[in-house]
């Protein structure tokens, strides 16, 4: 079978769990005698927020776990961890419906923001807590007699408190009154984006995995040191396709323009601008207006700032830091470089 193929195979096969945790979660909502409604509302919003996207969280999981066992996953294996896939996947989904709503976006996924679905509206606050809550459902459900239960638990309370750290600073850096750009640094991006972003999308999916497959401890740490730097460079990417990708590609229409963001975008072209150049940035930066939008982005074209080229720069650097740390791990506490390569591929020279 070609990559590709098995690629689509595997998403495929990854999906098809989707349908039994759907009906478990809808199914409990009978069980408590929710009315008709209800439980029609549930599978809208687990069916628009959960399964449209690139599933690559999702699918680490049973990757990884697959490349820790060194064999092909027996069907109750197979099963446990596309769990765990989609636990990650409905952390994923409950951030999503929320962050739309902070950054006040249009789209996602091609689709509607779910808060912008008509009739919708502010119960998306509460629709966003059922996505949390169905992860600690499934978790019980699936994973209660096992030794390391507790340590799954664990791992998501510590993964969603972090996130929400990085979007409480995401948050505190945009002001939408008050645009000073001289706040921003590359090193206040850092922890923004190692918090909103690194922990939840690249450690937690192998934490859990390496949980299935009875890691060293030792391993965790393995796992961070290659994750984390991962995961910034899998934001920066965000931030540049906010700005340089098509929507009707990447699914979203850009917003951090408009925002007020702390993005690699603005932080890369405040260091270089001509003193010209920096008047205009700070002229339109975090306006509510279109015009002001489309002068930033000329002058994130314009040289020296030249965006698009010092992204392919930072990209090709990014990939040999990456390649680099993974070369140097120690596979002797379990773990294995594979589990790192193959998060890595998913994600490189990615352009949605
Ligand atoms: C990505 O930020 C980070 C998140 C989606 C985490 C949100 C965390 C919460 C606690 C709600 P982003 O706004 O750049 O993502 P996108 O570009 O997909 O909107
Ligand atoms: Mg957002
Ligand atoms: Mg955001
Ligand atoms: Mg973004």
């Amino acid at each position: 079978m070609s990559s590709s193929t098995d690629k689509a195979a595997r998403r495929q096969k990854f999906e098809g769990v989707y349908k039994i945790i759907r009906d478990d979660l809808v199914g409990y909502l009978k069980a408590e005698t929710m009315p008709k409604e209800a439980l029609e509302w549930y599978q809208q919003n687990l069916d628009h927020n959960v399964p449209g996207g690139k599933l690559n969280r999702g699918i680490s999981v049973v990757d990884t776990v697959e490349i820790l066992k060194g064999s092909s996953l027996n069907d109750e294996e197979y099963h446990k961890a596309a769990v765990l896939g989609w636990c990650v996947e409905l952390l994923q989904a409950y951030f999503l419906v929320a962050d739309d709503m902070m950054d006040q976006s249009i789209t996602r996924r091609g689709q509607p923001c779910w808060y912008r679905v008509p009739g919708v509206g502010s119960i998306a606050i509460n629709d966003a807590f059922m996505l949390e809550a169905a992860i600690y459902h499934l978790l019980k459900k699936y994973f209660r007699p096992e030794p390391y239960y507790v340590d799954l638990i664990e791992h998501f309370h510590e993964s969603t408190f972090q996130t929400e750290l990085g979007q409480l600073i995401d948050l505190l850096t945009a002001p939408e009154d008050h645009v000073d750009l001289s706040k921003f640094s590359l090193e206040k991006y850092h922890l923004i984006v190692i918090y909103k972003t690194a922990f939840y999308s690249f450690y937690l999916p192998v934490a859990l995995a390496m949980r299935m497959a009875m890691t060293d401890p030792k391993a965790y740490e393995t796992a961070l040191s290659v994750l984390i730097p991962l995961g910034k460079y899998f934001q920066v990417q965000d931030d540049f396709l906010d700005c340089f990708g098509l929507p009707e590609h990447i699914g979203k229409i850009g917003t951090d323009i408009l925002d007020n963001k702390c993005s690699w975008n603005i932080n890369t072209a405040l260091k270089v601008a001509t003193p010209e150049q920096r008047q205009i940035l700070d002229d339109n930066y975090g306006k509510k207006d279109s015009t002001c939008e489309a002068r930033i982005k000329a002058v994130y074209h314009e040289s020296p700032i030249s965006l698009p080229e010092r992204f392919e720069v930072y990209e090709k650097e990014s990939y040999e830091l990456i390649t680099g740390l993974i070369a140097s791990v120690d596979e002797s506490t379990g773990v294995k470089k594979e589990v790192f390569l193959s998060f890595l591929h998913k994600v490189y020279k990615r352009d949605k």
